[in-house]
């Protein structure tokens, strides 16, 4: 169960695993359903506007009070966060960077893996972990570039989580000084709260989306170390003011970096891959190698 949405994390497959997996049996019946009752806290503005509280305490789920409700968040992303640990320490040991790239859906992830993978793909083994809540269109347009992926099918999960990640690590036994690539689930909120034992987040908004999205969605900008401006090849058409935007990302994260680029024409795609190569660089265990 997702802490900011309440979705389900019940049928969760990992491409490549045989038969059941025993975990993931948190069947829940709270659909993301979001009622103005009494079960939710809200603040409302002089102008009407109601602001909710943080967390599945903004869903409907009866008969949970509010501090249990706020102990079950609690115990998931803990749980989480333990997961998360050990996917990092395991992935420094093995040497290995791992990128979460989060977005919301259509911003161009795919595209810019499928690219990448082409482009450094000979000097250095790239791997992707593919989320997506239903089929294996991505790992499908990945594998076609020679890289290596897993596919992860959240069911009505609406981001990856720590343990769904340990086991498609499993799959792909990334190689040492390699590259692995994490595309979660389309979705600019709840990713945000789940580590993965990444190295870095990188949120990736492409220029037709509007450059307001950092306020509207502060805490993915808030935990992305760098934000990737997609699709600079439409800039001529479509009003999208690229200072503003930086802008934006920085009131709400005055540390996070900006590169600017086009997955479909190649430019700024150096500037992209000298990026990965710094990331893998500053690596933990690299400085100790
Ligand atoms: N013009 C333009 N189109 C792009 C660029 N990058 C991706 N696209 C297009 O944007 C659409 C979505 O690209 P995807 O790579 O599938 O996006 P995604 O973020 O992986 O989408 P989800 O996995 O569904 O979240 C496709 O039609 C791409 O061809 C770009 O740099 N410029
Ligand atoms: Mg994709």
């Amino acid at each position: 169960m997702c802490t900011t949405c309440g979705c389900g994390g019940g049928d969760v497959k990992v491409e490549g695993e045989q038969g059941s997996h025993p975990h993931n049996h948190a069947h829940n019946h709270n659909h993301g359903h979001h009622h103005a009752d009494e079960h939710h806290h809200h603040h409302t503005h002089e102008n009407g506007d109601l602001d909710f509280g943080v967390g599945i305490s903004g869903t409907h789920a009866p008969g949970l009070s509010q501090t249990r409700i706020v102990q079950i968040e609690r115990d998931i992303l803990s749980k989480n966060d333990h997961q998360a640990w050990h996917n990092r320490d395991d992935l420094t040991r093995a040497g290995v960077l791992a990128l979460n790239l989060v977005s919301s859906p259509g911003s161009g992830k795919t595209t810019l893996l499928a690219r990448t993978a082409m482009d450094i793909g000979a000097k250095k083994q790239v791997s992707v972990i593919e989320g997506d809540q239903q089929t294996s269109l991505d790992a499908d347009r990945i594998r076609e570039t020679g890289a290596r992926a897993v596919q992860v099918n959240t069911g009505k999960g609406c981001h990856l989580d720590a343990e769904m990640v340990a086991r498609a690590i499993t799959q792909l036994a990334p190689e040492k000084d390699s590259v692995l690539f994490i595309e979660n689930v389309g979705n600019l909120v709840c990713p945000a709260a789940f580590d993965l034992g990444e190295a870095a987040k990188v949120v990736i908004l492409s220029v037709t989306e509007g450059e307001d999205k950092p306020l509207k969605y502060p805490d993915m900008f808030r935990a992305s170390k760098l934000m990737i401006l997609n699709k600079s090849d439409l800039l001529p058409y479509v009003p999208f003011d690229v200072d503003k935007c930086v802008e934006y990302a920085r009131r709400v994260n005055p540390e996070i970096e900006v590169l600017q680029l086009s997955a479909l024409s190649g430019e700024g795609l150096t500037a992209w891959y000298d990026w990965i190569e710094n990331a893998a660089i500053a690596r933990p265990s690299a400085a100790a190698e």
